[in-house]
């Protein structure tokens, strides 16, 4: 079946070429500004695909995150959650012997090579779907925003990101920048779908809007009372797991299950591929909050704090830090 024919592909070429380009954090990859954000240059084709051929269903979940903000343990969540009914034995479960990245795809990934037969596996997966994407709302497929589909957002403090996001970087990739050049990108929106006072904006004013649509969570938040967001979770996926008479042991073995310590010590954490490019292990570094303190100057702190302030302003979106500086914007 042909899904793009010459001359769309031309067309597709020819935008891709004339795109806006920078050198994200890291000299690969490459970012490309578009659709006004920085999406790194071998996803823009996918990103296209995603928007011209998905066709999103009513009962998808959508994982949708900011790099480097939990997506991994959230993937994990909306898994486990989503196919209880099919795999409630908690020590046979698929988490065990898969990472959640192999288990929740990518869609701007796993859409950006061999266009059909992935549109055909998509098809072909036992509903519901739970699947995953870090394109920013605006972008996202219409057929996403005008079903009746859920997507779980989540984001976390903009310091422990930036923290996160270097040191996953330089695991994965050449050390092209120091760390204060990095930041320079960061404080200016240049980073993976950044910027990321847009995405996480587009998707809190949404979350706001259409409440039974979009569930915006933060990785503090979840880290500090799990038990508490995990239901919420369920709740909003209208899972039968939080229904009365299903006991509290199955929420508590979720997050067993997920929690960051139980991946990972997993034997299949620790060693292999995700799409043949990213060690598995580099996904599960400290899983803490406040790491950012041991690499933050004082001027630094500042400058992010005023960015902070300046791009949420009276949004109502802030963040705990779990620092001893005050900082704008920021609850600690
Ligand atoms: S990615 O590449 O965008 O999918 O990365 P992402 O998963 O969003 O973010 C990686 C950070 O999340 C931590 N992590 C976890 N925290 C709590 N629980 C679980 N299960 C978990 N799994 C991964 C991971 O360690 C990264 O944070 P840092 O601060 O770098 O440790």
């Amino acid at each position: 079946m042909a899904f793009v024919s010459d001359k769309e592909a031309n067309e597709e070429n020819e935008l891709i070429l004339s795109l806006p380009k920078e050198m994200g954090l890291f000299a690969a990859p490459y970012l490309n500004l578009f659709q006004d954000f920085w999406c790194p240059s071998l996803y823009v084709q996918g990103v296209i695909n995603f928007q011209k051929h998905f066709d999103a269903k009513d009962n998808d979940v959508f994982v949708a995150s900011f790099p480097k903000s939990g997506t991994t343990w959230l993937k994990a969540l909306a898994f486990v959650i989503v196919n209880h009914h099919r795999f409630s034995s908690f020590d046979h479960h698929p988490l065990l012997s898969s990472n959640p990245h192999q288990l929740v795809s990518g869609l701007e990934f796993f859409l950006s090579h061999d266009l059909p037969d992935q549109i055909l596996s998509l098809s072909n997966m036992s509903e519901p779907r739970v699947l995953a994407t870090h394109v920013p709302l605006p972008s996202l497929p219409e057929s996403i925003t005008k079903s009746n589909c859920k997507i779980i957002y989540i984001c976390r403090n903009p310091f422990d990101t930036f923290v996160s996001t270097w040191e996953f970087f330089t695991k994965v990739s050449s050390r092209a920048l120091t760390f204060e050049e990095a930041f320079e990108k960061y404080c200016n929106g240049i980073t993976v779908f950044g910027p990321w006072w847009s995405h996480m904006l587009g998707y809190w004013k949404e979350s706001i809007d259409r409440p039974n649509k979009v569930l915006f969570l933060k990785y503090e938040d979840l880290k500090e009372d799990t038990v508490f967001h995990v239901k919420r979770i369920a709740e909003f996926l209208d899972s039968p797991i939080t229904r009365e008479g299903v006991s509290n042991t199955v929420i508590e073995n979720i997050i067993k299950l997920c929690r960051f310590e139980t991946m990972k010590d997993l034997e299949v954490n620790k060693s292999g591929y995700i799409n043949n490019i990213i060690e598995k292990k580099h996904f599960f570094r400290k899983g803490e909050i406040g790491d950012w303190i041991n690499y933050f100057s004082p001027s630094m702190i500042e400058k992010l704090s005023k960015i902070i302030e300046e791009k949420l302003g009276d949004s109502g979106l802030s963040f705990k830090v779990h620092s001893e500086i005050p900082l704008q914007h920021a609850t600690s």
